[in-house]
């Protein structure tokens, strides 16, 4: 079996240190980090995912593909982030209240910082007080709301409200994403943009902060 395939299938079960150890192997043999990410860790966690939906996996075996996909990309992110010298600008970034889910945020995360944006992570299940608060202290151009659940989504407007309320929404722009979210979302939660993978994120955040 060739390496891609290999990983994908290591993903899919969950073995973490396989993972790390084919991602490793695939750097060795040249191969350029968004590929192994968009042809093997991606598609696994879909596959994952689509096998919970079918019930062939459950919540356990989840938790541990997901464990698999970011011993992968601990490997990938410094190498998406060499190179870039330039400074685009900041952004704070996080998965919003009640959600637990951070796969989606930190591939976003990891190409913001590779295409030169500083990048403050404030984690999973993140208050909007908290966010407001990382905003006075770390000054961002930019903010990113991730949501997976058709429940928690509702906490970006709430988020949003709490950045208006404080004052700070005229100074940052709001991108967010996550499968439940889309254009019209983006709009009725009163976002400034929406993107729904991680390179549309990095594209729509360079316009959102004004940068060719
Ligand atoms: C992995 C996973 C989990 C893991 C999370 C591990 C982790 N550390 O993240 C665990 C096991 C913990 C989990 C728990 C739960 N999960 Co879950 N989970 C998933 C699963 C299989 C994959 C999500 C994922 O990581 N995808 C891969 C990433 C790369 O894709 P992504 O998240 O979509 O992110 C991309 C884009 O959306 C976008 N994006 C994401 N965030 C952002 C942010 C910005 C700013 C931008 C611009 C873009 C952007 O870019 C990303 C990269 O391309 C999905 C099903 C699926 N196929 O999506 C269910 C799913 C999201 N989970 C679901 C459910 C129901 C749950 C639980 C309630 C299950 C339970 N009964 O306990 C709990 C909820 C826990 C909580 N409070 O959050 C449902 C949600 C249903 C719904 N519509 O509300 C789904 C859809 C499964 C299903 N069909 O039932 N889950």
């Amino acid at each position: 079996m060739s390496l891609l395939p290999e990983l994908y299938e290591a993903v899919v079960i969950g073995d973490d240190d396989l993972a790390a150890e084919l991602t490793g192997e695939c750097i060795e043999a040249g191969l350029a980090p968004q590929t192994i990410i968009d042809d093997a860790l991606i598609p696994a966690m879909a596959e994952a995912g689509r096998r919970f939906e079918t019930d062939e996996y459950f919540v356990p075996d989840l938790i541990m593909s997901g464990r698999a996909i970011k011993a992968g990309l601990a490997l990938l992110s410094p190498l998406l982030g060499a190179g870039s010298s330039s400074h685009a600008g900041s952004v704070v970034i996080a998965t919003v209240q009640g959600d637990l889910h951070d796969i989606g945020k930190n591939l976003v995360a990891v190409m913001l910082e590779g295409a030169g944006f500083e990048v403050v992570d404030l984690g999973t299940d993140v208050a909007p007080e908290e966010m407001v608060a990382a905003i006075r202290e770390h000054r961002p151009q930019l903010v990113g709301l991730s949501a997976l659940l058709t429940t928690t989504m509702l906490s970006m407007p709430a988020t949003i409200e709490a950045i208006e309320a404080a004052g700070l929404r005229d100074q940052v722009k709001v991108l967010i994403g996550g499968p439940p979210l889309n254009e019209e979302r983006a709009r009725e939660f009163g976002a400034d943009a929406y993107a729904d993978n991680a390179n549309a994120a990095v594209r729509a955040a360079f316009e959102l902060v004004g940068v060719k």
